[in-house]
């Protein structure tokens, strides 16, 4: 097992190529604005034909936040896309445990499929609201720790602010 390269990129995670493209998807597994939306449009209606056969299968009641489960990439550049459902952000509970599990269980899952590069966005940075030094912490530590045979990692920051608050994790 090789130590995993952990780079970051600003941009489309649409416009990737990577193995693996990590979706910030809801528990419906069913589509949703940002990220998801985003996937969804570019990758065109077989990953969502996907994602309903997961719902009428092993997926009866929707995927629970901090697991990841993979489909088709559809028209992506990519071979699967991993779906993971991050913690909404709460002030009054600790989900970092569940966000640390988003990145973990979307590696195993690489490493189950035999992907070498995965490309994640900031999981539940968007309408889920988690402060960003808090998941770009939670995000880098994470991958990190992990043992995988992932062998890069690419976080793809759409904002400049995003950008810059993960790529101070560098070092
Ligand atoms: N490429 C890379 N990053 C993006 C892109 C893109 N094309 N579009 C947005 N971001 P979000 P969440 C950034 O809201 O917070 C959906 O409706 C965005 O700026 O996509 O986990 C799902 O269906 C932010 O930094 O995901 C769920 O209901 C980050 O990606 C819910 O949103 C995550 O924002 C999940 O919320």
């Amino acid at each position: 097992m090789t130590t995993v390269t952990i780079t970051f990129v600003q941009g489309d995670i649409t416009r990737q190529s990577a193995d693996a493209i990590v979706n910030a998807a809801n528990s419906s597994l069913l589509g949703g604005g940002g990220v998801d939306g985003a996937i969804h449009r570019r990758g065109g209606p077989a990953i969502l034909e996907a994602c309903r056969a997961l719902r009428a299968s092993r997926y009866g009641k929707g995927l629970a936040t901090g697991q990841a489960v993979a489909t088709t990439a559809g028209e992506l550049d990519a071979r699967w896309v991993i779906h993971t459902v991050g913690p909404v952000w709460s002030a009054s509970e600790d989900r970092s445990g569940l966000l640390a599990s988003c990145y973990r269980e979307s590696l195993r899952v690489a490493d189950e499929l035999g992907a070498r590069t995965v490309a994640f966005p900031a999981i539940s940075t968007g309408v889920y609201r988690y402060p960003k030094e808090d998941a770009a912490r939670i995000a880098v530590e994470t991958v990190r720790g992990t043992p995988t045979a992932v062998e890069e990692v690419r976080f793809v920051l759409f904002d400049e602010e995003t950008y810059e608050v993960f790529a101070r994790r560098l070092g």
